[in-house]
C-alpha cells in the first residue's frame, strides 16, 4: 500500500475516533484492554521522534502501541474551532492552568493577551523549573501543534559540530531530504510574500537588519504557504492569519497528525492510546519492559491505571518527558544500571526572545501571519553566530514592535536530576548561564538599531527587560547521542531501550530543531529496525 493510502487510512480513523470521542485510534479495530496488555513495540509520545519511530515500525510489520498525555485535535468545539487563538484563550490553550502563559507577557506593560482560563488538558505547556520555563506541545502531535512550523534544516558544517558521532553524508543524502518530505515542508511564493499585508513586519525586518549589513534568508515551513495565500485572498478560513499559532491551528498547518501519525496507524500495526501518561517503567527478569500508565480525562481526573508489557521500549517524550522517565527508573532502583551521563548536556538551544521599537513610519500592519518566514542569518560570525527568526506579533493591532527569537550557540549547558520528594524532574540551570545568548543577541542588534535610529523594547516582559532569556521553546539534551545511547539511540545497558527525540541532541542545534529530530529518527529507526528486530 502506498505511503499516501496509508496516511488517508490513517485520517479515517483519527477523525473517526475523534467523533465518537475515543482514546483509542486503530485502523485495525480494537485492541485488547484490560490491566495488563502486551505489545512487542510501545513509543512513549507522539512528537516528532515518537511520530516518526512509530511509522517505521508499523511500516516493517511491527505491533506497535503509542501511548500520549494529551488529547487528540481534529474536532470543532462548540464555537466551530477546534484551537483557541492567542488574543481569546480559553480552557484548549493550555495544559491544566487557571491562567494563560503566553510567551509575550505584556505590551506597553499591560496584559493584554493573559486570561483566566478553567482547567482542562490544553495544547501548551509552560513547564516551570527554579530559572527556566521550557514551553511544550500536549497532544497527539507533541510540539507540532503549537510550534511556528520553520522547518531549517542546519548547515552541514554545523551539523559535525552539532552530533559529531553522526556521518554528515547519509544525513544530508538521506534522512534530511526524507523528513523535509514527510513534514510538507515548502516555502511562500517570492512574488507573492513580497506583496502580501500578512508579511510587512518581516520585510521591515529585513530592511532593517541589511542596512546594517545582515543577511536574511527565507526559511521554509510546513505550513501550506499556498492555504496561507487563499486566506489573504479570502478564499479559506483563516489560521495563520486570524491569530493561530502557539495555541495551535484550524487550517493549513502540516502538522504530525495530518503527517506520519495517519501513516503509521494506516499500516494497519500502529494503535495510538491517548491521555495516557506514562509514570514509570521496569524490566522484568526475561527482558520484558513493563509500563506503569495512568489514564486521565480531559479534566484531570485519573480513570484508571494500567500496566502495559512490551519488548521494544522507545521513549519519545521529548527532552524533559524522556530523561525524566529514565532518571525515575535508574533512581528509584528498576533500572539501575542506567548510565551516569544520563541528565546531562541539557540546553535551550541558545534561545532569547527581544523586540525592538519601530519609528512611528513604519507600520507593520494589523495582520501578521502567524508563521515566520525569514530569518536573519548571522550564523557565519565567529565571535556572535547568531540565527533570528523573524517573529510575528499577531496582536491585531499596530504594535510598533519588531519580535525575534534568536537561536544563539551558547556553550553553557545545564542537568536534569530526579527529585525523590516530588518524583519528579528538576531542572538546574541558571538564568546567568543565558547571559552569552544575551551578549550574541545584542552584538547583532545593538548594531540594527544603531542603523536605524531605533531602541530594544523594555515593555515586553513583564518587567523593564530587554532580553528574556527564562523560557525557551527548544529544549534539548538529557539523554546525548552517544553518551547516555549508542550513536543509533539504543540506550547504554538495557537491550531493546531507546531514546528518539530532542533530549538525544547536546544542547543546541544552532537552528529550529524539529528537522534534526526527525531526521536522526528516520536514521536511528532505520538501524535498529535492521539489527534488532
Ligand atoms: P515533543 O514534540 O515535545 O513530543 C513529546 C510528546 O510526548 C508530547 O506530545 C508529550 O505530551 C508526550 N509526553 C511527554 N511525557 C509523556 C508521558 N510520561 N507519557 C505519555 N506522553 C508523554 O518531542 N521547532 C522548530 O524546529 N521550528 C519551530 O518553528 C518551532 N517553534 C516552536 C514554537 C513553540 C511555541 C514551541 C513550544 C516549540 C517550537 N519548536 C520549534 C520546538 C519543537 O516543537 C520541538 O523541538 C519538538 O516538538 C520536540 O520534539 P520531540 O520529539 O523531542
Amino acid at each position: 500500500m502506498t505511503l499516501s493510502r496509508r496516511r488517508m487510512l490513517g485520517l479515517t480513523a483519527l477523525n473517526a475516533a475523534a467523533a465518537l470521542g475515543l482514546t483509542t485510534v486503530s485502523t485495525r479495530g480494537a485492541v485488547a484492554a484490560g490491566r495488563r496488555t502486551t505489545v512487542p513495540a510501545v513509543v512513549i509520545g507522539s512528537g516528532y521522534g515518537a511520530a516518526t519511530t512509530a511509522l517505521r515500525l508499523g511500516s516493517a510489520g511491527v505491533p506497535t502501541l503509542m501511548l500520549e498525555m494529551g488529547r487528540l485535535w481534529d474536532t470543532a468545539g462548540a464555537d466551530g474551532s477546534i484551537f483557541c487563538d492567542m488574543l481569546r484563550p480559553d480552557h484548549r490553550s493550555s495544559w491544566f492552568r487557571t491562567r494563560t502563559e503566553a510567551p509575550l507577557a505584556s505590551i506597553l506593560w499591560l496584559d493584554l493577551v493573559n486570561r483566566e482560563v478553567k482547567p482542562y488538558a490544553g495544547v501548551l505547556d509552560r513547564m516551570h523549573f527554579d530559572e527556566m520555563d521550557v514551553y511544550v506541545g500536549r497532544g497527539v502531535g507533541g510540539g507540532s501543534l503549537v510550534n511556528g512550523g520553520m522547518a531549517v534544516t542546519p548547515e552541514r558544517d554545523d551539523f559535525a559540530r552539532i552530533l559529531p558521532g553522526v556521518d554528515p553524508e547519509p544525513m544530508y543524502r538521506r534522512y534530511y531530504p526524507l523528513a523535509n518530505r514527510m513534514l510538507g515542508a515548502n516555502s511562500p511564493d517570492p512574488a507573492w510574500f513580497e506583496d502580501t499585508d500578512c508579511y510587512a513586519y518581516a520585510r521591515l525586518s529585513r530592511r532593517h537588519a541589511e542596512r546594517a549589513g545582515f543577511g536574511t534568508t527565507f526559511v521554509p515551513n510546513v505550513y501550506d504557504f499556498d492555504y496561507m495565500r487563499r486566506e489573504a485572498a479570502g478564499e479559506v478560513p483563516k489560521s495563520a492569519l486570524a491569530s493561530e499559532v502557539i495555541y495551535g491551528n484550524d487550517h493549513g498547518k502540516r502538522s504530525l497528525d495530518k503527517s506520519y501519525i495517519p501513516a503509521a496507524l494506516g499500516t494497519g500495526n500502529v494503535t495510538l492510546q491517548t491521555l495516557t501518561r506514562v509514570t514509570s517503567f521496569r524490566q522484568e527478569a526475561d527482558g520484558t519492559y513493563v509500563l506503569t500508565t495512568e489514564r486521565i480525562d480531559e479534566l484531570g481526573e485519573v480513570r484508571g491505571t494500567a500496566e502495559i508489557a512490551c519488548e521494544h521500549l522507545f521513549l519519545g517524550a521529548g527532552s524533559l518527558g524522556s530523561t525524566e522517565l529514565l532518571l525515575r527508573a535508574r533512581d528509584t532502583g528498576a533500572l539501575p544500571d542506567l548510565p551516569a551521563g544520563l541528565g546531562e548536556k541539557w540546553g535551550p538551544n541558545g534561545n532569547v526572545m527581544l523586540g525592538r521599537a519601530n519609528h512611528p513610519w513604519d507600520t507593520t500592519g494589523l495582520v501578521q501571519s502567524g508563521m515566520p518566514a525569514l530569518g536573519i542569518d548571522n550564523r557565519h560570525d565567529p565571535d556572535n553566530p547568531v540565527f533570528a527568526e523573524i517573529a510575528p506579533v499577531p496582536a491585531g493591532i499596530e504594535t510598533w514592535a519588531s519580535l525575534y527569537l534568536a537561536i544563539t550557540r551558547n556553550p553553557e549547558r545545564g542537568r536534569i536530576e530526579y527529585d525523590a520528594a516530588t518524583d519528579s524532574a528538576r531542572l538546574r540551570w541558571r538564568e546567568a548561564q543565558g547571559q552569552p545568548s544575551i551578549d550574541a543577541a545584542k552584538a547583532v542588534f545593538d548594531r540594527i538599531n544603531q542603523a536605524n535610529g531605533t531602541a530594544y523594547r523594555h515593555d515586553l516582559f513583564g518587567d523593564t527587560r530587554a532580553f528574556e532569556n527564562r523560557f525557551t521553546y527548544h529544549p534539548l539534551g538529557g539523554c546525548v547521542l552517544g553518551d547516555v545511547t549508542d550513536a543509533y539511540g539504543r540506550v547504554r545497558g538495557y537491550r531493546n531501550l531507546y531514546v528518539t527525540d530532542g533530549s538525544l541532541i547536546p544542547g543546541s542545534t544552532g537552528v529550529n530543531p524539529f528537522v534534526t529530530i526527525t531526521a536522526l529518527a528516520e536514521r536511528n529507526a532505520e538501524r535498529v529496525l535492521a539489527e534488532d528486530f
